[in-house]
């Protein structure tokens, strides 16, 4: 059975490119995995269609109105979905989690707008918040098409070879892989190196996790201080 989705938001056009190139487009034309929008404002009532007010207590900006929001997830809620909010106040998105929610049949994402969601929506309806990294976004909606891209790679199938989802830095999220070089051999001058030439694969191998480590050591040295 496919994996289903749905994309709860305000402006459902938003991911019209990103789920139909690439990946999420294959995973679909494979039957692996269903993406469906569901557009917030569809469940907002009176004449103008009022999804957001301000906020009780004051401060800037509007928060969605609950009604709206819980009658989304309603529509598409069974006893089988996990519902995730986008959240700048969620926990931090890791490989682990993306690994987990692939097991998953039924998600529920909802990308939240202006200053977010009402809080009675979080109680009632949302059993995680995500956020993917501190810093600021104007939405939930590019976090939304970061997590389903994420999780879609370690759906069965989704990648074609299988374990691809693991070998990748990050999978464990303490390694990095060597630097890539491909055709033409010389470059503005620039030369592929020696040992990727060689045809010796015991050596491109520690070669490679040379390299992977400096620059590891290098750039991510939080992650360094994790393989101590
Ligand atoms: C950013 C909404 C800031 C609201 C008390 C409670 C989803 C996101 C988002 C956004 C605020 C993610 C407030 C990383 C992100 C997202 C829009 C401020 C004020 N006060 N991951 N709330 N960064 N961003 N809220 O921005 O919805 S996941």
């Amino acid at each position: 059975m496919a994996k289903q989705f749905h994309v709860l938001s305000l402006f459902p056009e938003y991911f019209s490119s990103p789920f139909s190139v690439s990946i999420l487009r294959r995973a679909q034309e494979k039957n692996l995995l269903s993406i469906e929008q569901v557009n917030i404002r569809d469940f907002a009532i009176g004449k103008h269609k009022k999804v957001d007010d301000r906020p009780f207590g004051g401060g800037p900006g509007m928060v969605m109105m609950p009604g709206p929001c819980i009658d989304a997830i309603r529509s598409v809620k069974t006893p089988q979905s996990k519902t995730i909010y986008l959240s700048p106040q969620g926990s931090l998105l890791n490989a682990k989690k993306c690994e987990e929610l692939a097991k998953e049949d039924h998600l529920i994402f909802v990308a939240g707008h202006y200053e977010g969601i009402d809080q009675r929506v979080i109680d009632e309806e949302v059993d995680e918040e995500i956020s993917i990294g501190n810093y600021v976004l104007p939405s939930g909606c590019a976090p939304t098409v970061v997590l389903i891209e994420a999780i879609a790679r370690f759906i069965p199938g989704v990648l074609g070879n299988e374990d691809g989802p693991y070998e990748d830095s990050f999978a464990g999220e303490t390694a990095f892989e060597g630097p890539q070089y491909t055709r033409p051999q010389e470059y503005e001058g620039l030369q592929v190196p020696e040992v990727l030439l060689s045809g010796h694969q015991k050596n491109i191998q520690q070669w490679r996790k040379e390299q992977g480590a400096v620059k590891l050591r290098k750039m991510r040295p939080d992650l360094w201080k994790i393989k101590e």
